[in-house]
């Protein structure tokens, strides 16, 4: 069953002992940082923003920033053999490795995950540069997964220190809406779901704020279960996915096995016209899920009346679900990598503060399909 419960730390007086402003970047490492940034600008519409590498003085790796309006994006390879990066790549696949989150103080951020448990990815350690100070720190968290906590509010370069300005004046593909990152799911191994919320909730100070369990995310084969955890201000929402037992392989086993651990699953964006973007990404060619017409068939006896036509809903493949706060329209991508491992969803809100619970059934489908086509659905 789904139950809903407002995090505590909105509900009376106890104190947030851990403030988050926002996510401030993902880093994925990946196999060509350099073909990465081109594929995020050219089909995702970011923009060139930051490089370090070998013109920056690194010897061992190169990084690409990327940005469209709140999203950072940072691409990183290995430029020599043997490096903690390779190795992440040759065991993950390109993968998410960071999770930054945006604090006003990286050295409590630390010590207050570290008193309550965190193990340690990277002591507070200040940077510097010509525009000022950032002040970063890092836990682990699933997998070989890290939080890096960065202070920068005494800082104004242009990502971090080290990074100098990527300009690319001959090419840089328009935006194509997207807003912010509306929350991160993470997938853990077997019976591992409550152990990671509980160090969400200890470590981290965050909050159980709904549940789903193999009733609510089961289809015909497969099943999985999901509790979603959240910060105090709510501005950072993590899902946590572990398989469960069906009739074949659930997707959440089917990513472990090919990531060959726990690891970031999907990355969810906001964006204000979904139809609008979905159009421009689907032009450029990022590929969808897609579920089958009849969906459409019913959709408006489940959620009622919407702003939008069904129409381009219909024609783009998305999808729509409401709560009692309102709706949302959600859509999801393909893997984005050879491993059928990470994805990305695209997600408009209209009041609902939920997840699409109303979807799961169409959409675990439309994954088993997936599945079926690359001969992992056994
Ligand atoms: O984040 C969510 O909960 C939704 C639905 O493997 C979902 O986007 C849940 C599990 C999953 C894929 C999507
Ligand atoms: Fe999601």
């Amino acid at each position: 069953m789904a139950t809903a419960t407002l995090p505590k730390t909105q509900k009376g007086t106890e104190q947030d002992f851990m403030p988050i402003n926002g996510t401030d970047y993902i880093e994925l490492y990946v196999g060509n940082s350099k073909q990465a940034a081109h594929f995020y600008k050219t089909a995702f519409g970011f923009q060139s923003l930051a490089y370090a590498g070998l013109q920056t003085g690194l010897k061992d790796r190169e990084s690409y920033v990327v940005v469209q309006d709140k999203i950072r994006l940072v691409l990183t390879s290995p430029l020599k053999s043997g490096t903690e990066i390779g190795k992440h790549i040759d065991k993950h696949g390109d993968g998410v490795k960071v999770v930054a989150l945006w604090v006003d103080d990286a050295t409590y951020a630390y010590d207050a995950a570290m008193e309550r448990g965190a193990k340690s990815y990277m002591e507070p350690k200040v940077e510097e540069d010509a525009t000022g100070k950032v002040v970063r720190s890092g836990i682990y968290t699933y997998g070989e997964t890290v939080h890096i906590f960065v202070e920068r509010k005494d800082y104004n370069g242009t990502f971090l220190p080290g990074f100098k300005k990527w300009e690319t004046p001959d090419y840089n593909p328009t935006s194509t809406g997207l807003m912010f990152v509306d929350h991160m799911v993470g997938n853990v191994g077997w019976n591992k779901m409550n152990h990671w919320v509980g160090f969400y909730e200890d470590v981290l100070g965050f909050r159980n704020i709904l549940s789903f369990d193999d009733k609510d995310i089961s289809t015909e084969y497969t099943a999985l279960m999901s509790k979603v955890m959240s910060n105090g201000n709510g501005r950072i929402k993590f899902p946590i996915n572990e398989p469960a037992e069906g009739k074949k392989k659930s997707q959440v086993e089917e990513y472990l096995d090919f990531y060959e651990g726990e690891g970031v699953q999907h990355i969810a964006v906001a964006t204000n016209d979904i139809i609008k973007t979905v159009r421009e990404l689907k032009s450029r060619g990022v590929e969808f899920l897609q579920v089958p017409a009849t969906y459409y068939d019913a959709v408006t006896d489940r959620v009622g009346e919407i702003d939008e036509d069904i129409a381009p809903l219909r024609e783009l493949g998305i999808l729509v679900d409401r709560d009692d706060e309102g709706y949302l329209l959600q859509i999801f991508t393909k893997p984005v990598e050879p491993r059928p491992t990470m994805f990305f969803e695209i997600i408009q809100r209209k009041g609902a503060q939920s997840f699409g619970k109303g979807n799961f059934k169409a959409l675990f489908e439309a994954i088993e399909r997936e599945q079926e086509l690359r001969g992992t659905l056994h």
